[in-house]
This record gives C-alpha cells, structure tokens and sequence, in this order.
C-alpha cells in the first residue's frame, strides 16, 4: 500500500517498507516530520513489513531538529517519543544516510537499528555550536555505540565525521555505493536491508549496550570538564559532560531522562536563543540583496599575489579547499621563502596528525611559486595580499589587470584601502572587490567580502561561494576605512585608552573585558599584534587624519621607550619569556600616569561595569552609523563580524543583539552619559539611536 504526507512518503512492497523524507532544503525534523515517521511505523506493522528502510529525498538525511521550532511552544510528537518508536520496533528499521546527517538526525539514525551510508556522508552532533546539548538520546546512544572518548570528541568539537571514518568507528555498518540523487542508490540500500537485516532474529537496539568506560574515557570526560569549567557562565559543554556520565552511572532510561533535563535547560536558556540569532545571522550575512540573474561560474583556480603571513595563510586555505594555487613573489629569495614555509606548514600538519602524507604531498604538488605575472594568465581568481599601503596595492592590481584572463575576480586583502579607488586603476572595476582575511588566515573563519562601487552581482556570488567552500564565514561590507570589524573595533580600542586616561590600569581594562567573555582585553590584544604596527600606520598620518591625541598617546609612548607588545618581552605588560604570562609593570603605570597628567585628568577608579559598557557601547555607537551608511546591511552582520573576527562572547549573541538586550533607550541613556563624563565625541549617540530611542524602537532595526 502507499501512504502519502507532505513530507513523509511512504510505500510497501514485497514485504520492504519505504520511508522517505521530503522537507527541503535540509529535511530538519519538523512537526510533519515527526507525525509524519510515527504514521509510517504504524503504517508498516499494519502492513506486515519485514524491514522498515528510512531516506530521504534532496541533497542530505536529515540534518537536525529545525531550529525554527526551537524555543518555540513544542509541538507533539516530541523527537524523545520518536527515537523511542523506532528503537522499540519489532520491525528492524535501516537509515540510509547521504549529504549530512547531524543533530537530531544522526539520533534518529542512532535509534535505528542499522545505519548505512553513502560515501562523503558527514555524520555529527554539532549541538553545542547551538548553546543546548543533544537532546534526543545522542549522549546516551553515542558513546554506548563508539566509545566515551570518541563520542565527546565528536559532540565537544560540533565536527562532524565522515562516513569513511564513521565506519572506522563502528558508527555505522556499512557504506554502500551509488549516488544518492539517483534511484538506484535506494535500491542499493533495499539489497543491503535484504542481505543484512533480513537474515538476522535478533536486531541490535544501543540502548542494550552496557557501557564500560576505559581510564582513557574517564581522563577524556576529566579534561573535558576541566575546559568547560574555565568558562563557567557557558552551560552547554559542562552539562554535555553531566549527561555523559549519566550514560555510564545511570540506566539507560535514567540517563536519558537526565539527558533530556538538561537539555531542556539550555533550550529555555537565553544563551540558547543567542546561538540560535548567530546561527541565522551567519546565513543571512552571506546573501546578497539581489541574486544574479544566471547561475555564476564555479571559481577552480586561484593566485596569490605576495608570500608574506597573509599570503600564505590565504594560499594554505585555497590548497586545503582543493583549488590549484599559484603564488607570486617578487624574486627568487622570497619564492623560497614561501615555498619552505608552506612545506614546514605541511610536515607539521603530518607530523600532527591533522593529515597524511598523500594528502600534504597532493595538496603542496598543487602549489605553484612563481615571479612573474604573466604566468598569472589562466587564474580565475587572484588575491592581491602585498604592504598595505595604496601605491604598492595599485601598482598590483595594474599588473593584474594587464595579465589576467577577461572575466578573471581581482581581489584585494586589504584592511583598510579604499576598494573604489584600487578598482579605478584597473578596466575591470566590475571585477574587483575586497576580500579581507583575518590573520591567520587559513585558521580564523571570519571574511568579509568588501564590495565596491562596481563589483558586479556575479563576481560578489562567486567570491561568496568560493569562501564558504573555503569553510570562511563570509560577511558582506560595503567600502569605508577599516570596513565593518576595523572600524567598529577602533572605537573599543580608543575607548580602552579614554578609561586608561581617566584612571584605570591597563589589566582593570583587560580584566573588565575578560570576565565579560571577550577571548582577550584590548590591551593585551596591543600587544599581541605589536604595539609599533599601530605606531607605524600612524606615522604615515597628518595629526587631523591620526584624530584625538588622548586615544595614541600612551601606546605612542610605550613605543618610543622600546615596548613594542609581547615580540619585546614588553607592552602594556611584561612577559615571560618561556610561558608568555603578562604582570603588571610599573614602568607602564608611570607612562599611563603621565599621560593622565598630561591631558589634565584627576585620575579615579572606573568600575568594572563602566569599562565593560563604554567599550562596548563605543561599538555599537559606530555599528549603528554604519549601519545607516548601509555598510553592513543588518545588525545581525555587525555580529558574525565582532563574534568570528574580534573575540566577543559568542554566548552573548554578539554586540548589537547584546545592546538590543538593553533596549535603545539604555543604550542612548548610557552612551549620553559616557559622553559627558568622557568628552569623547565618539560616544555621542548616533542619530539612528537618538530617533529608535525616541520612537520606542528597538536596535533590530537599524540597517537599510
Ligand atoms: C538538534 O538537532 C537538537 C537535537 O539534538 C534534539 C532535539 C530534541 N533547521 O547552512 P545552509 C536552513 S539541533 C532549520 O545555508 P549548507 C538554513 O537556515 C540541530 N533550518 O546550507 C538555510 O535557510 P535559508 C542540529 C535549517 O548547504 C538553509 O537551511 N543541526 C537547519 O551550506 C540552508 O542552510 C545543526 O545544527 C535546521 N536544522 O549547509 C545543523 N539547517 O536558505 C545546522 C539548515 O532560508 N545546519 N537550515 O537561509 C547546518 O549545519 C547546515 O545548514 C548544513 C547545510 C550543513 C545542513
């Protein structure tokens, strides 16, 4: 008999129910997904059938509980009564997985009794990325199927696994050949079902596992707990480790009762919705306005223009994505330079574990160094990743445009030029556009993709698509100094300054920020980058463009004594040469005390508080000008930005749904406040705030 629902469809023949999953674009576990699986178990021992076999249609299984039911009223069938059905089955039930199958879909696999998949199929339990745990048996069913150290690697690092390991790990039974997009990748799947599942009397149910963690589990659960208690304000990881140890301490049934109580915990929690905003904002900052009117050419090779740090990280990224890369330097000495630090980049990878020796010889026979332009000719796409400095950019982009192919991208990895004018020089203004990584750029996942006055829809498409394929989180900007993430950070780092000035040390400002959640104090991230890298740009300055002498003159200062950040051993800190442990060093108490003095300031101490809202207040003073300048286009990617790129707590949902917490009427109230108690005319409240305060609006609708 055939059964239909909007997005279960259902088919017995020869004694094989069919089960198959229609709810694109992902199949997430909607309600009629839910309804739709129970009908089809009754259905099928209404019907006799001897397998129930489980897929779905599109590109991927099922790929979680849908995130726009989170937080929600909830709606019967919950997915615990599901898993539940599916195990208890008398009838041996087989999921048939392909694309990605993550969250409550891998569950559902895991309450089947057997699962099988095709090749390239990710399987993963990325919940935690989400701020709630796997809430459907996944920490019980997991760890009892794989082993607990392999099971909190999985869920802790939200990465999925692929089918090929998967199978190493006893996650699944089998892979099983065919393309899932075609009909006979099912069929292969109903030969599996017969040959396998048929044969046997008793059909394998996890929840029977009895688990017997080794002293490796135990260490790993151990380690596990002693992470998530160093940020004890963020739930998820510490009570993804409470219900992993009810896996092995409590019955089953227990365990999951407990799993659930905790989950439910961080569902409801506010941490959850701000993961759930980041998770929607990061879809929503990659989508241009309008999409172009045809399908955009794939981008399949890439050239590098400089083999600095930029570079290479940028070339490592495009290598490790599969393109064929070129990489230009200027002469022969700086070729090998590149080429010797991009292979010790590989050996390490080895010898790390992170790859095989295949996979660092295919990925480095891919890599071509060369000196001259004009072997840049075939490259659909070239980034330019040279000094920043507008003449040596230009001259670049010239070059590029007189070699590269008609139609080939030229972008530029600039931080702060004007992408409009590097655009001018070239006859092809269409096709530049900005692409500012951030360092080091094959590891940090922010990009923003900065277009130009004339960047054409089409180039913007393919440069979107070539950064997500690339696993970068790609953030559209529009052209002004510093773009998005530069621009709004300034204003923290100068009012990091402004609260040194007014009597706080640099470690109250650091300490501030940290216990807030950012990853690292503004100060100590000075003295990261190099204090003179700043102190340089700044000399290429006339003191109008370089602005308010309050917020450069103490690193100024800290400079011209030496102090260049931690490559000197000292900055706003002194360092430790073997762990790089900052103290406090009363030479920099003197240079802040002098600076004070200096421009007149009776020093005070600044509560924490204070320091936490003017610096992030500042933010989102400026975030909410450029959002009226149409820069970034919602608020939303003023967050990926400040999350991805600058260290803000992504718990907190980022800077401008933390101030919309607060309400614009806060926000205009404090940041007036700040500003008369400050003088900094940065903190004057944008007119976009002065109007949303006044019409009860809130900060959501700021953008254009
Ligand atoms: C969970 O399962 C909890 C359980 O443990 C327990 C419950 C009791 N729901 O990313 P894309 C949308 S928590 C709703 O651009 P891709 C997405 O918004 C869940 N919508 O495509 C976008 O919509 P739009 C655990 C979803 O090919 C469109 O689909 N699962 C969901 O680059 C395309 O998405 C996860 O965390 C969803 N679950 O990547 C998986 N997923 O076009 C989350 C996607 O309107 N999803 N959408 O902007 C992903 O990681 C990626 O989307 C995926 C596809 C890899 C699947």
């Amino acid at each position: 008999m055939t059964k239909e629902s909007p997005v279960v469809s259902y088919e017995c023949s020869h004694g094989l129910a069919q089960l198959r999953i229609d709810n694109p674009p992902v199949n997430a576990l909607s309600q009629g997904v839910r309804q739709g699986i129970l009908d089809a178990l009754d259905q099928a021992a209404a019907d006799g059938a001897a397998a129930i076999v489980i897929s779905c249609v599109g590109r991927s299984f099922i790929s979680g509980a849908d995130i726009k039911e989170i937080g929600q009223p909830p709606r019967e069938p919950q997915l615990p009564e599901v898993m539940a059905r599916l195990e208890a089955s008398a009838i041996p039930v087989v999921a048939v997985l392909h694309g990605h199958a993550l969250g409550g879909g891998l569950e559902i696999a895991l309450a089947c009794h057997y699962r099988i998949a095709a090749a390239g199929t990710r399987l993963g339990l990325p919940e935690l990325k989400l701020g709630i745990i796997p809430g459907a048996g996944g920490t019980q069913r997991l760890p009892r199927l794989i082993g607990l150290a392999p099971a909190l690697d999985m869920i802790t690092t939200s990465k999925p696994v692929t089918a090929e390991k998967a199978l190493k790990l006893g996650l699944i039974n089998a892979i099983i050949d065919g393309d899932p997009a075609k009909k006979d990748f099912v069929e292969t799947a109903i030969h599996w079902t017969a040959d396998h599942a048929l044969s046997r009397e008793q059909h394998p149910r996890i929840s029977e596992i009895r688990m017997q963690p080794s002293d490796a589990d135990l260490d790993a659960l151990a380690t596990a707990r002693k992470r998530a208690s160093r940020k004890p304000d963020v739930l998820a990881p510490r009570y993804l480790c409470d219900a992993l140890e009810a896996a092995f301490t409590l019955p089953f049934a227990d365990g999951l009762a407990r799993e659930r109580e905790l989950f439910v915990e961080c569902r409801d929690s506010p941490q959850s919705a701000a993961f759930r905003h980041l998770f929607f904002a990061e879809r929503q900052a990659a989508k241009l306005p309008v999409k172009p009117a045809n399908p955009v050419e794939k981008i399949a090779s890439a050239a590098v223009i400089g083999g600095g740090t930029m570079g290479r990280g940028i070339a490592i990224n495009l290598l490790d994505t599969g393109l064929p890369v070129t990489l230009l330097e200027v002469d022969e000495e700086r070729v090998s330079m590149a080429q010797d630090a991009l292979q010790k980049h590989y050996q390490a990878s080895v010898s790390r574990g992170r790859m095989s020796d295949a996979q660092a010889t295919e990925r480095l026979a891919r890599l071509s160094l060369v000196t001259d332009y004009e072997q840049l000719n075939t490259v659909d796409l070239a980034i330019e990743a040279v000094f920043e400095d507008m003449a040596v950019k230009s001259q670049v982009l010239k070059q590029l445009d007189a070699v590269c192919k008609p139609g080939a991208i030229l972008a530029s990895n600039t931080s702060y030029q004007d992408i409009n004018q590097l655009a001018a020089v070239t006859k092809r203004p269409d096709a530049v556009v900005g692409m500012h990584y951030f360092s080091p750029a094959n590891i940090m996942k922010l990009l923003e993709i900065v277009r130009g006055d004339a960047t054409s829809p089409e180039v913007m498409q393919q440069v979107l698509d070539i950064g997500k394929a690339c696993g970068k989180i790609p953030v559209i900007s529009g052209v002004c100094y510093g773009f998005i993430g530069n621009r709004i950070n300034r204003r923290l780092q100068q009012q990091a300054q402004f609260c040194l000035l007014e009597g706080a040390t640099p470690a109250e400002v650091d300490a501030a920020m940290e216990a807030f959640g950012m990853a690292m104090g503004p100060l100590a991230v000075g003295d990261l980058a190099g204090l003179d890298i700043g102190y340089m740009a700044r000399q290429a300055l006339s003191d109008e463009e370089k602005g308010d002498p309050r917020t450069y003159w103490i690193p100024d200062n800290l400079v011209e004594s030496g102090r260049l950040g931690q490559k000197s051993g000292q900055g706003y800190y002194r360092y430790k040469e073997a762990d790089r442990k900052r103290s406090e060093d009363p030479e920099v108490s003197a240079v802040v005390e002098a600076a004070s003095k200096h421009f007149g300031y009776e020093r005070a101490s600044l509560a924490p508080e204070e320091i936490v809202e003017r610096l992030l207040l500042a933010v989102v003073n400026e975030a909410a000008r450029l959002l009226t300048e149409g820069i970034a286009a919602r608020p939303g990617d003023v967050d990926i930005v400040y999350v991805n790129g600058y260290g803000f707590p992504a718990h907190k949902g980022g800077v401008m749904y933390w101030a919309e917490g607060l309400g614009s009427q806060t926000v205009h109230d404090k940041l007036q406040h700040y500003w008369q108690k400050s003088g900094d005319e940065s903190l004057k409240p944008a007119q976009a705030l002065v109007e949303l305060a006044a019409s009860g609006r809130g900060l959501s609708d700021l953008g254009v």
